[in-house]
């Protein structure tokens, strides 16, 4: 195996001075958590930053889906339309809530969910949709919120890839009830771990709010079964360095995806996905779907073949989360066999701003090189 592997992401970091010159008044306060100045500096910057009306921070981006479903109080046992074609946390926030997840195929360009088959599902027991906007591509919004208005039903976008982007100039977590985003790690832009849901209701962030902290109105009315969701100093601190140089990562971003695309545009086999309309894109995720039979060799084969080369790509999202043994057979793959086709054939290519253009053409070239 080479020494130098290059893995799929890499977190951004921003220099150590600046995140001890961050932190050292948390060293001060003694104030580790518990809605600190930092958490409350950091949502300002991000409310600011992400262009939208009100915003909370959460430990994670799984809490932010898992506590924005529970706010809304959807009935216990009621539908909830989705993917499956996403990370675990989409469908195990709906499980975890009582509630039962419905499976809507997606579509094969952009891979989020295949709007003309959204009706179709809606029963008297659906209650809310919970799209996707995977590797950063935009649902189709318009149509989704036509018909959530139309039957009565809530959206809660899962956002977690969409940090930073922008959707007809409004920040993308302006849409839905609530747009939930992700600041792991591995993200475009991290506080470490973290998350953040953003929403117009009052109400609705008042609950949210109340969730995350164990539902404590205060010290002595806990009037609702809440969780502990909160987003401590040192998280926070870790997100206001690394807001300071997000555009700056972004923009190396979109010089990566470019060598990738001049790369690999128009290679028999291997689709990539579209440059959206209307979005400012954030660059999140590179996936390329393989044709064997156009290209002349597999998914699998080309994961092998840079496997080999000490390169990680990773087969984001397979397997779909409507065949995960923990559902015991529950649901039926059949139903969604646009999701399980793309599942098949999807290989998310390394990126991250510091990926050299050397890596670039490298990675392209093992892939090329399959081609038979
Ligand atoms: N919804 C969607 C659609 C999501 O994709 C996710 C998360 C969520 C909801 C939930 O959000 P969070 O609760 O996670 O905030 C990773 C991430 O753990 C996960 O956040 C992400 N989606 C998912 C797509 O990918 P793994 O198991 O693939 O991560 P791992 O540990 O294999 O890391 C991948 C690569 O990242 C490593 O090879 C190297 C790099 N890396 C990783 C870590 C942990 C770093 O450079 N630094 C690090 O600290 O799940």
């Amino acid at each position: 195996m080479p020494e130098n592997r290059i893995l799929v992401t890499r977190s951004s970091m921003p220099s150590i001075e600046e995140y001890i010159e961050e932190i050292k008044d948390i060293w001060d306060s003694h104030w580790l958590t518990n809605m600190g100045p930092k958490h409350k500096r950091f949502q300002s910057m991000l409310a600011k930053y992400l262009n939208v009306n009100q915003i909370d921070v959460f430990t994670n981006g799984h809490m932010a889906l898992e506590l924005s479903l529970q706010a809304l109080q959807l009935p216990t046992g009621s539908e909830v339309i989705t993917t499956p074609f996403t990370f675990a946390s989409t469908t195990h926030a709906i499980v975890r809530n009582g509630l039962i997840p419905v499976f809507c195929d997606i579509n094969d360009i952009d891979y989020t969910m295949d709007v003309s088959r959204l009706e179709a599902l809606i029963t008297d027991r659906t209650s809310a949709i919970l799209p996707v906007h995977v590797y950063g591509n935009i649902c189709c919004i318009e149509e989704i919120e036509r018909i959530a208005k139309k039957y009565g039903l809530k959206v809660v976008y899962d956002a977690a890839h969409t940090f930073g982007e922008a959707y007809m100039d409004k920040g993308i977590g302006s849409y839905g009830d609530a747009s939930c985003f992700s600041f792991h790690a591995t993200k475009v832009f991290n506080s470490i771990e973290g998350g953040a849901v953003c929403f117009c209701d009052e109400d609705f962030g008042k609950e949210l709010y109340r969730l995350k902290n164990f539902g404590i109105k205060n010290e002595e009315i806990i009037d609702g079964v809440g969780a502990n969701a909160k987003m401590n100093e040192f998280c926070a601190a870790m997100g206001i360095c690394n807001l300071r140089h997000i555009d700056e990562e972004i923009a190396k971003r979109e010089i990566v995806v470019g060598r990738y695309r001049w790369n690999l545009t128009g290679i028999e086999g291997i689709q990539l996905s579209p440059i959206q309309e209307k979005v400012k894109s954030n660059y999140a995720y590179f996936p390329i779907m393989i044709d064997e039979k156009a290209f002349g060799a597999s998914r699998n084969e080309v994961h092998e073949a840079l496997a080999q080369e000490g390169i990680s790509a990773r087969k984001y999202f397979y397997p779909l989360t409507n065949t995960f043994g923990c559902f015991h057979g529950r649901y039926d793959v059949n139903l969604t066999p646009v999701a399980l086709h793309v599942s098949k054939r999807i290989l998310t290519l390394p990126l991250y701003a510091d990926l050299s253009m050397t890596d670039v053409d490298k990675i392209c070239q093992i892939i090329l090189a399959c081609q038979r």
